[in-house]
């Protein structure tokens, strides 16, 4: 078995306390497994960069993180990565920085990485390497003389052409990815853009899952990511979520709630999302008393600006709801601005009878799956899902719903609240079999496969 080497932003070590995504277990049993190296930004500055390594193992799970200036968080992390390509990747033309200076220092920090990784890398290794803030990092890498396997996932959406022009210098951008062997989208839909791309950009061409570029030809294909589902649906019946489950339960009196769980990002259509419910109970006063909208949202990225705001206008947002429609037993919008480990968030998502999740745009969506997993299969709540999530080609059994639209959100929440058991465990099923089938391990051994059958192919025609 190759070694693998996984390369990203961050690094996720493994934690006693389950507080671990899906995503870290499953690249943590792979590394395990084939006794690997996960490589990534230490989260800490330095004032000179040296890239000195620092080595750790926790759980039979080896890391190798690097510090980095202050100046590249400001032009890597905070810039060229989230405040350019995050809003532009997400259809955000109108939010996204173009500055000469953040396209510096993010191809400043993927040399780093090349720089400090490269020597880690044995002939026979395989390289993984993770999501928007590393796209240039394999054709580094290939400059340094690598000719392992070297994948590539993108984890947000990949824009459509007519969006991806506005970044300057797209094309130079693009063409690092055909220093990989495999790219790897969430769906059919990105998979689809990227293509359009390359044909109408880049005069490439596409056959089948190939995508050629002058004399570079790799494979791009579409493979959703899950949720770690065994764990999740064990986490949900466990002792920790019963409890969590009782407390909010105790804590609506027989009120129907609505769970909301997002980072605070303007992805996540958190104010859509407040403005359908205030439309619903606009529509409906005589339901006013009975549910309450649960919305848990850590803040995240707070070093740009418009998380600020965005945190700013929901507080306002959540406030006026509530001075409008409260009365002295109930408030309808509790908003909740922490995170919650694991277990106790399966106990939150069990509790509700409406899962809402409702981003403008998102590359998947995890939280969509994680309620579904986290339900009772003799008395399901109902999905409420964006249909611009990459989630929703897999759960159709959700109620979809266009999240610009307070109509729509409105109509969907009265729906689910009548919706009867039957109709709610049918769609239950249906889309339970979708996140047990798809999980996180079926998504890494799928994306491991082709790049280890990448591999077949490229000695096939070197032997040529
Ligand atoms: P994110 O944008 O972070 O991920 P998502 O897929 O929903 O979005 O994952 C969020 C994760 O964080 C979930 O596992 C959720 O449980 C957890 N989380 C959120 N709020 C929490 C809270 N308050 N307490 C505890 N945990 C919380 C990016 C892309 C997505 C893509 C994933 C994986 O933007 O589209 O699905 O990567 O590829």
């Amino acid at each position: 078995m190759s070694r693998l080497i996984i390369i990203s932003n961050r690094v996720s070590r493994p934690t006693k306390g389950g507080e671990q995504g899906g995503l870290a277990v499953a690249l943590a049993a792979a590394l395990r497994q084939s006794r690997g190296i996960w490589v990534g930004w230490s989260g800490e500055t330095t004032e000179k960069f040296t890239g000195q390594i620092a080595f750790n193992e926790d759980q039979g799970v080896k890391t190798a993180t690097i510090d980095l200036e202050e100046q590249d968080v400001d032009e890597y992390y905070n810039g060229y990565a989230n405040k350019t390509l995050w809003p532009l990747f997400h259809f955000r033309i109108d939010i996204a920085e173009y500055a000469r200076d953040f396209e510096g220092g993010y191809n400043r920090v993927n040399q780093r990485f090349a720089d400090t990784a490269s020597p880690l890398i044995e002939p026979d290794d395989i390289v993984w390497i993770h999501d928007y803030h590393m796209i240039p990092l394999g054709q580094m890498l290939r400059k340094k003389g690598l000719k392992n396997r070297i994948g590539f996932f993108l984890h947000i959406p990949w824009p459509p052409t007519r969006l991806l022009v506005s970044l300057p210098h797209h094309s130079k951008l693009v063409e690092t990815l055909f220093a990989y062997d495999v790219v790897g989208f969430h769906t059919e839909e990105w998979l689809e853009s990227f293509r359009h791309y390359v044909e109408k950009e880049m005069g490439g061409t596409v056959n089948g899952d190939f995508v050629t570029v002058g004399q570079r030809t790799i494979q791009a294909i579409a493979c959703p990511i899950g949720i770690d589902t065994p764990e999740f649906v064990a986490a949900s019946k466990g002792e920790v979520a019963a409890e969590m489950q009782e407390r909010v339960r105790d804590s609506l009196q027989d009120r129907a709630m609505i769970v909301g769980v997002d980072r605070l990002d303007y992805s996540k259509g958190l104010e859509e999302r407040f403005t359908g419910y205030a439309r619903f109970l606009k529509d409906n006063p005589e339901m006013h008393g009975t549910l309450v909208l649960v919305q848990i949202a850590p803040p995240s990225r707070g070093d740009v600006e418009s998380y600020q705001e965005i945190r700013a206008t929901l507080d306002s947002l959540a406030g006026r709801i509530n001075g409008e429609y409260s009365d002295v037993d109930w408030t309808p919008i509790r908003y909740v601005n922490q995170g919650y480990p694991r277990e106790k968030l399966a106990g939150i998502y069990r509790a509700a009878r409406i899962g809402l999740v409702t981003p403008l745009r998102d590359g998947m969506n995890l939280v969509a799956k994680e309620y579904v997993a986290a339900q009772d299969p003799q008395d399901p709540g109902v999905l409420i899902l964006s249909r611009f999530a990459g989630a929703a080609n897999q759960l159709k059994d959700a109620l979809l719903i266009n999240p610009y639209s307070p109509e729509e959100m409105s109509d969907a929440i009265g729906k689910a609240l009548r919706m009867p058991l039957e109709e709610r465990k049918r769609r239950w099923v249906g889309m339970m079999k979708s996140v047990e089938e798809q999980d996180v391990s079926w998504w890494r051994t799928t994306f491991s496969m082709r790049l280890e059958e990448a591999d077949k192919i490229k000695q096939t025609e070197e032997a040529e």
